[in-house]
């Protein structure tokens, strides 16, 4: 397995970074040989903010030949053009617009004006040869660090055989990102193995403040609602869940030790030197990940690290499971446990260990091993959907618990009017869509009251459905204003319109 990394937004590319450091010598920031980086992992870092690009060193510009690179997958649209202008026209979105508004629904939006409006598609295929050229010239950049470049061009066998897509849950970029692109890579390639690390946002504020609270919690419950509902082959194959709140407690309001440590947990996953025939592709992950669901997994992990000894594997899986999680959850709860150690650990002592303290049966445990550092052993544990106790929202520390309170919090500020959800000054179609979308009989603010129902209930999934914002609602916006026009219209009006029709129709002809 080897992965390549796409950091998304400002989470995500600082969390990039850290994946794609060079081990190598490097001088001034650039390597003096290869750039060889940990479990030898590629990558990029889509961003969409041009200034945050300029606030830091690590990444260049990849359409200038850096690596590793930054792309701004909207930069390929030029203001000016009629692909461009037609959206702000007709929509009122301007793609060019920086930040986003922090609105995950924005992007959602956008995406979907690009795959459902046949004038935007024809204009667009018109001006750059793709009828969505935003997220077409995001995955040419990442197709380039996979295996599906190589059958192109025939480019080697140290190509990255996945994708790990790197965000936080509740900004605007990463969070209104990675849904679209996930989904428009799966529709060229349904089996090619995409995973997502979702960083969710901590509770109160954020030392950036870039957004309160609850803002940020709409976008991680949507966002993090379109992940799950997405079925297998249409959506990605597993959402791994850090919670920042759990890493804040453990770390202090530090992003960049947050991100050394979120790097170093994941590192037995992403690590190469497997111990012989334990070295499993991208794609027998992707099927062991999603072995019996038709929906993505939420995948929790638990690492813990110790210094090497005798006999480890009895503390490595009890400290993992117990303090090492980097959600909340019932361990109890996971139908599956996939575990990656580094170091000198007995195969079988492994999984009798995880399957003593997480009472995960022995079966449905999963163990790879790596060669490790001299003085450490490590252990990382992705427990599959480890969630779904009646009233389990109750007990904290769960991981009903917290998403239920985000869910709970995303649905205040949709009734709070300061949220200004539906603007003023967008055009009527999409003022109307955006409020059925939140609003509606079947908008996301019942959705999202089921899906509270359902976790309390102990149920899972407790998000059934994506719910789109023009695909579906454009629909039923023509029909409403259909029987609405029909309504409005009495039998004499129709009538003095067909007479006075039928008589200009008889004048142009000289009768
Ligand atoms: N662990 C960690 N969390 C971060 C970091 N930067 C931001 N966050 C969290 O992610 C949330 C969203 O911030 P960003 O990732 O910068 O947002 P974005 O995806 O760039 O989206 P915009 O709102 O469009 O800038 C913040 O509220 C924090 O909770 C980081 O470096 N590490
Ligand atoms: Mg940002």
């Amino acid at each position: 397995m080897r992965l390549c990394i796409v950091g998304i937004g400002g989470c995500g590319g600082h969390l990039a970074e850290r994946f794609l450091k060079n081990q190598d010598v490097a001088i001034l920031n650039r390597s003096l040989g290869e750039h060889v980086s940990f479990g030898g992992v590629k990558g990029l870092w889509l961003e969409a903010d041009v200034q945050e690009t300029q606030n830091q060193r690590f990444f260049g510009s990849v359409d200038r030949g850096y690596y590793p690179g930054f792309f701004i997958p909207h930069d390929v649209i030029d203001s000016e053009s009629k692909t461009s202008k037609l959206i702000v026209d007709t929509y009122g979105y301007d793609v060019k617009k920086q930040g986003f508004m922090r609105q995950a629904e924005f992007l959602k939006a956008v995406f979907e004006i690009f795959r459902t409006d046949e004038e935007v598609k024809r204009a667009a295929l018109h001006e750059y040869d793709s009828e969505n050229p935003i997220l077409r010239g995001a995955w040419d950049k990442i197709r380039g660090y996979t295996t599906l470049a190589a059958l192109q061009e025939n480019s080697g066998s140290d190509m990255c055989d996945g994708i790990l897509f790197i965000v936080s849950l509740g900004g605007g970029t990463g969070t209104g990102f990675v849904n679209p692109i996930t989904r428009y890579i799966r529709e060229e390639r349904p089996a090619y193995p995409v995973f997502v690390l979702g960083v969710l946002t901590e509770e109160g504020t954020d030392p950036q403040q870039r957004a309160k609270e609850p803002k940020r919690a709409l976008g991680a419950t949507i966002s993090l609602c379109d992940l799950m509902t997405k079925p297998v082959g249409i959506g990605v194959d597993g959402i791994i869940l850090v919670d920042n709140q759990i890493m804040v407690d453990k770390l202090g309001q530090d992003y960049s030790a947050i991100d050394d440590f979120i790097h170093q947990a994941m590192r037995p996953f992403v690590a190469g030197r497997h111990y012989p025939g334990e070295d499993p592709p991208s794609l027998a992950m992707r099927e062991k990940f999603v072995e019996g669901l038709d929906r993505p997994p939420i995948l929790v992990p638990c690492y813990w690290r110790e210094k090497r000894r005798k006999r480890p594997e009895e503390e490595l899986a009890k400290l993992a499971l117990t303090e090492g999680r980097l959600f909340g959850c019932d361990p109890g709860k996971a139908d599956r446990a996939y575990v990656f150690t580094r170091g000198f650990v007995d195969q079988k002592e492994i999984v009798s260990a995880v399957a003593r303290y997480s009472e995960i049966p022995a079966e449905r445990i999963e163990p790879w091993r790596k060669l490790g550092e001299n003085h450490a052993n490590e252990i990382l544990i992705l427990l599959r959907n480890p969630y779904g106790q009646e009233r389990g929202c109750e007990v904290k520390g769960t991981l009903e618990h917290r998403l239920h309170k985000l869910i709970r919090m995303a649905l205040l500020y949709m009734d709070d009017p300061e949220a200004n959800l539906v603007m003023e000054g967008m055009p009527r179609p999409t003022k109307e869509a955006i409020k059925d979308y939140f609003y509606g009989d079947d908008g996301i603010r019942k959705r999202f009251e089921e899906a509270l129902l359902k976790i309390e209930e102990g149920k899972r999934p407790f998000f059934l459905e994506e719910r789109n914002i023009f695909e579906r609602s454009s629909r039923e916006f023509d029909h409403q204003q259909i029987h609405q026009t029909c309504q409005e219209i009495d039998e004499d009006d129709v009538r003095r319109i067909v007479q006075a029709e039928v008589s200009k129709a008889l004048a142009e002809r000289g009768y």
